[in-house]
């Protein structure tokens, strides 16, 4: 995993670049990415070098390219990723925006799917991974930006872990039920689980990720890190700002003063309601239009004065429903009009065009209200934007509470879209209210939108990126490495090796009985069990019986309940500490019952000296908050009494305080003049055997999380390949 980075260069990766090709000249866009990325460039004031890659939009044609790309590099600095016309249909208009998009923004309906899509998806993100492993120098920040690129933090993790990567997401991130629905569920988290650190615009988004990627990867979080195999991810909120530079300097200029004046004097003795937006689906238009309608059928005084001007920015006119919601909107404009315009006023001015900046400045600072009411918004900078030019004018914001922008402008005037009887009403709240309160209302909202603009929110971005690690094993712990195996190298005597079995030499399976001893496992204990100078043991919290089933053709001495069997080799089972006070078991019996049943999912497994309650397969936050739950109940049930509650991987496990499993290890430690001992454990309980350090021990801890261990190794995985290793030692030799 990523380094401390070792560089100043930011890679900023977005599916388009701020530049389209027009017969053959290029013509820079000045989005308000552009703008917040500047705040963070050494030209800008900020630290660093940036570099971008993206596809410049449009198909070029293949002897074009080579120029095109050397002109972007140097004129720029962008890195082009050139795209066909059938990965164009297949990979922007298929499944990023026919087949994401719409789940992203819990439409159903809109969800396409074909397999071909995701072909391109998987393609096309791959030659962005080429470009970025290409422009990237050693323990360069990348920053990958939107839906487009979902796979790409994985790919680049595994080419190029020296690079610290952060992803944002500027959509919505869905409630689990409606992200489940995508085919490619799975693998689109686990492309983000690649990342350092993946940033929302909200909390909702945040809690949504975190929820989906424990039940569809089983991978468990607090609420800034998601823990993950052998690393971390980052998590947090961003919520992105306006383009405040941009926009303050059109607000000074010339050609917005002189639009501003021509509107003022056009629209003299009306009063404007604004709507400005990508004539998307989300953005709710149909709804609103519906709402201007009933405004207007019970405010027959107003319609010689009010002046909707909706304002749609032809998006996505490839994807089908894209045509038909331009149609609907059409028609609804034009019976508005049919039905309340007057000699004197047309209610609703529809333009179905983007206009130039100082219009819409022009018509931000003028309009006495902004309709910003999307069915679902990531955060819709339109809103903010408006706020923004309000300088000397006292407008109002009706603003929808589905709008990620709604968690920050606390004064607007809040709606619920669908309900169209109460965006009426507000239509005519926001129309009448008097200018004291307008006022009131807006200067707070103006002062934190300027105050926290885009390039604020790309500073906090990056500030963050820089101090996260997704190494969830960076701390004193070291990594194992051959050298640690010096000691079973060099010495021709008999030594120990104590090895947990669940999480340590197998993963965990949904059904704890499934987790049976795998093909390449067994090959190496069988290696194993032929050292004569090696005695093994398997220290578990299994029963005996289950270790004596799969286990039992080796040569293995096996430790069952955490120390309290064992079984030697083609021995009987005996019991380490006979005399160990159990007469708590009735009463934790009883409890772990009562949650068993009121858990679906979860179940009680009784051993001679512990009780389990497990819960994987009961639903996982579910089972978290009753585990939790359970351990309050039962630190009152068994307080006192000689049992130890251990919170464990989706378990939760009383048992003898009289044994555990460093006992065991001890007890045989002591019968033995072991030359070198080895213990290596993933969980809680085999922290027993880790104290044995302090006597020379070499110890291993499987996984993230704290530990009394000196070693860390990733997974069961990683402890094959070491006990294989161990395996083929010549005793005497040197690694
Ligand atoms: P969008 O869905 O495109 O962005 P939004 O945040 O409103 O939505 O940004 C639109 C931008 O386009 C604004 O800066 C606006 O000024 C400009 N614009 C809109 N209509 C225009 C017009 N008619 N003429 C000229 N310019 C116009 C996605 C997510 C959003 C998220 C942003 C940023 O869907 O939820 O806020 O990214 O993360």
């Amino acid at each position: 995993m990523s380094e401390q980075p070792t560089t100043n260069r930011i890679i900023n990766v977005s599916n388009r670049l701020p530049v389209r090709i027009d017969s053959g000249r290029f013509v820079k866009s000045s989005g308000g990415l552009v703008s917040a990325l500047e705040g963070i460039q050494k030209s800008g004031g900020g630290d660093f070098d940036l570099q971008w890659i993206g596809w410049p939009g449009g198909a070029a044609e293949e002897n074009e390219q080579g120029n095109l790309s050397e002109r972007l590099k140097s004129e720029f600095g962008y890195h082009p990723i050139f795209l066909s016309e059938e990965e164009i249909a297949d990979f922007y208009h298929g499944f990023s925006n026919s087949s994401l998009w719409p789940l992203l923004h819990y439409n159903q309906t809109y969800f396409n799917y074909q397999h071909r899509w995701w072909k391109a998806y998987e393609r096309i993100n791959a030659c962005f991974a080429d470009a970025v492993c290409d422009a990237a120098k050693q323990g360069d920040l990348v920053w990958v930006h939107d839906y487009h690129l979902m796979l790409l933090p994985k790919m680049l993790r595994e080419r190029r872990p020296d690079l610290r990567i952060g992803f944002f997401l500027h959509t919505p991130f869905p409630s689990y039920e409606i992200f489940r629905c995508h085919p490619k569920r799975q693998e689109l988290l686990e492309g983000l689980l690649g990342a350092d650190l993946v940033g929302f615009h909200t909390f909702g988004y945040l809690r949504h990720f975190r929820s989906a990627v424990l039940r569809l990867t089983g991978s468990e979080s607090d609420v800034y890190t998601i823990r993950h195999d052998d690393a971390e991810t980052h998590i947090d909120v961003f919520p992105i700002g306006m383009n405040w530079s941009g926009f303050e300097q059109e607000l000074g200029s010339e050609r917005f003063n002189e639009c501003k004046q021509r509107f003022l004097t056009d629209y003299a003795n009306k009063r404007i309601v604004l709507n400005v937006e990508r004539l998307d689906y989300s953005k709710g238009i149909p709804q609103k239009l519906e709402a201007i309608e009933k405004y207007l059928e019970f405010n027959p005084d107003r319609r010689d004065d009010v002046v909707f001007i909706l304002i749609a920015v032809p998006s996505r006119e490839d994807v089908g429903e894209y045509a038909t919601l331009k149609e609907n909107i059409e028609l609804a404009v034009s019976r508005i009009n049919g039905q309340y315009a007057t000699i004197s006023n047309i209610p609703v001015h529809f333009i179905n065009r983007g206009v130039k900046i100082e219009e819409l400045c022009a018509l931000y600072a003028i309009s006495d209200v902004a309709m910003v009411t999307p069915l679902v918004d990531g955060m819709n900078l339109v809103a903010k934007e408006y706020i923004a030019c309000q300088e000397d004018h006292g407008g109002v914001l009706i603003l929808s509470e589905f709008a990620g922008a709604a968690k920050e402008l606390f004064n607007a005037v809040m709606v619920n879209p669908y309900d169209i009887d109460g965006m009426a009403w507000a239509v005519g709240e926001a129309l009448d209210m008097d200018d004291q309160h307008k006022r009131e209302l807006m200067e707070p909202m103006r002062r934190l939108v300027i105050d926290n603009d885009s390039k604020w929110w790309a500073r906090r971005f990056i500030a963050s990126l820089v101090r996260s690690t997704g190494d969830a094993t960076r701390d004193e712990v070291k990594r194992m490495d051959d050298q640690a195996l010096k000691p079973f190298a060099a010495s021709p005597k008999k030594k120990a090796l104590f090895l947990d079995y669940d999480g340590t030499l197998r993963g965990f399976t949904l059904d704890p009985a499934k987790a049976t001893p795998q093909p390449r496992l067994i090959e190496i204990l069988e290696k194993l069990s032929e050292r004569e100078d090696l005695d093994i043991y398997v220290v578990s919290g299994r029963k005996a019986d289950f270790l004596q089933k799969h286990l039992g053709r080796f040569n293995f001495t096996l430790v069952g309940e955490h120390g309290y069997t064992f079984t030697k080799p083609g021995q009987e089972p005996e019991l380490l500490n006979g005399d160990a006070d159990l007469e708590w078991m009735p009463t934790v019996r009883e409890v772990f019952d009562l949650y068993a049943a009121s858990t679906p999912g979860s179940h009680v497994e009784q051993k001679r000296s512990a009780l389990v309650w497990h819960y994987r397969a009961a639903d996982p936050e579910f089972g978290q908050w009753k585990a939790i739950e359970l351990i309050g109940h039962l630190k009152e049930a068994i307080a006192n009494v000689p049992a130890a509650i251990a919170h464990g991987k989706k378990i939760v496990e009383v048992s003898s305080q009289q044994i555990n499993k460093g006992m065991a290890v001890e007890r045989f430690i002591h019968e033995h003049d072991y030359d070198a001992v080895l213990c290596i454990g993933d969980d809680q309980t085999d922290e027993t055997m880790h104290r044995h350090r302090k006597m020379g021990a070499v110890t291993i801890k499987v996984g993230p999380g704290t530990t009394d261990a000196e070693y860390r190794l990733t997974g069961p995985d990683q402890v094959h390949d070491m006990l294989d290793v161990i395996a083929q030692l010549k005793p005497g030799t040197t690694v």
